[in-house]
């Protein structure tokens, strides 16, 4: 098939110029730029419509949002958060940036989220929070985990950087938890360009995330905690607003691609794939071979085509020796990093080229044992 232009895993999905146009237009003639202004409020309120929550907290970027989602707590210093090995390295650096000790719990093999039945036992005095992950937009078992934290008096901080337009039981699964932390970043199902989002159903706790951005300073510009800047730009919610008009077909188009990948890389027994609950946005199309000599022999098979998936995750974190060198294996994700790979997917993608990719695949892992 050989693409002429290069297909990356994946590409922003951007409304039409034109539609951004009278929310730039609004910000030149106003010149108001940033600081909570006209276009940051009514995103949030837009963005929360969409989603079926009372308000969200729009940020910086999603790394910000674990951040302030963590510092908003009030957790000991020091403590104890438990989270999950099979992540992009942000949830765990946000841990540490933030003076907390990151504890791995390893993963569902099949869900690929932190699996609830080994959280127990990686409870210490020390423990004060769980911050899970839902991997490329499939919902942690949230209940389970919820329920754990309930019985013992922990904080839950869900990482939702991939959770936009996710469900659980008819509502967004932002709304499990503490405190739930998105990303609005190019990459992302719903982009700001850089940007994030933080939901706390706790009006203290959203009341705090808002000072914590904006230096600490409340509503009457006192100082009253130490904050930091993590502000969105008037610019970038001028972006988000234009797109967000586009979500339910964008979240449409992913869903169909990826049955269509579902049902043709199905055909070989040599593939496997994430375990989906039915609210998951398959934001991502993840799948793993059976060894990472497989995964190789297809990513330079598509190489050749010009055709560039990606190693979300690898390594597992847990294993980055620089930053956590003493942590404990987890070897249900150390080996699903080492043999997952995502597939191109996002709104412009031809399907003629979501068909094409299957084929070199299916054709690739055909000499695997
Ligand atoms: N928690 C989790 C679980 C996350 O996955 C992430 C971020 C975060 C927290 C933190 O959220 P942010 O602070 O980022 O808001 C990307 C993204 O930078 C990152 O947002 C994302 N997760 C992570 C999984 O992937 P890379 O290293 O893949 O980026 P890059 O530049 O290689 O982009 C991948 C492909 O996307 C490129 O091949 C082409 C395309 N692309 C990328 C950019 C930046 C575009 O078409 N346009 C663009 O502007 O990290």
């Amino acid at each position: 098939m050989k693409s002429e232009n290069p297909i990356y895993v994946t590409m922003p999905s951007l409304a039409p110029l034109d539609e951004v146009d009278p929310y730039l237009r609004q910000i030149w003639d106003t010149g108001i730029m940033t600081h909570n202004g006209p276009l940051v409020q009514r995103f949030e309120r837009d963005f929360a419509a969409w989603s079926g929550l009372p308000h969200i907290v729009a940020v910086g970027n999603g790394t910000l949002a674990i951040q302030l989602a963590l510092r908003a707590l009030g957790l000991p210093p020091g403590s104890e958060v438990i989270t999950t090995p099979f992540t992009f390295i942000a949830t765990l650096s946000s841990i540490l940036y933030e003076g907390f000790r990151p504890v791995f719990v390893d993963i569902d093999p099949e869900t690929f989220n932190l699996d609830p039945a080994k959280i127990e036992a990686a409870i210490t005095p020390r423990t004060a929070a769980i911050l899970p992950v839902h991997v490329f937009g499939n919902p942690c078992d949230v209940e389970a985990i919820d329920a754990i934290a309930r019985r013992r008096g922990l904080k839950v901080i869900y990482d939702a950087a991939h959770a936009v337009g996710v469900k659980v039981r008819g509502q967004s699964v932002l709304m499990y938890g503490d405190v739930s932390a998105t990303s609005f970043h190019a990459t992302k199902l719903l982009n700001t360009s850089e940007g994030g989002g933080i939901y706390a159903a706790d009006s203290q706790i959203d009341n705090t995330l808002r000072e914590l951005r904006f230096f600490g300073y409340d509503d009457a510009k006192s100082v009253v905690r130490v904050g930091t800047n993590a502000k969105m730009t008037e610019v970038n919610a001028a972006i988000g607003l234009a797109n967000l008009r586009h979500m339910d077909e964008v979240l449409a188009d992913r869903r169909a691609k990826y049955a269509l990948y579902r049902r043709l890389l199905s055909q070989s027994d040599k593939l496997s794939f994430q375990r989906i609950a039915d609210g998951c946005n398959c934001s991502y199309f993840p799948v793993v071979f059976r060894s990472e000599a497989a995964l190789l022999n297809v990513e330079a098979a598509l190489r050749r085509e010009n055709v560039f998936p990606r190693r979300y995750f690898q390594p597992s974190v847990n294993t980055c020796r620089a930053i956590v060198p003493e942590a404990a294996p987890c070897p249900f994700s150390e080996s699903l990093a080492e043999r997952i790979l995502c597939l191109p997917l996002y709104s412009t993608l031809p399907e003629d080229a979501v068909r094409a990719i299957a084929e070199i695949i299916l054709d690739a892992v055909k000499e695997d044992a």
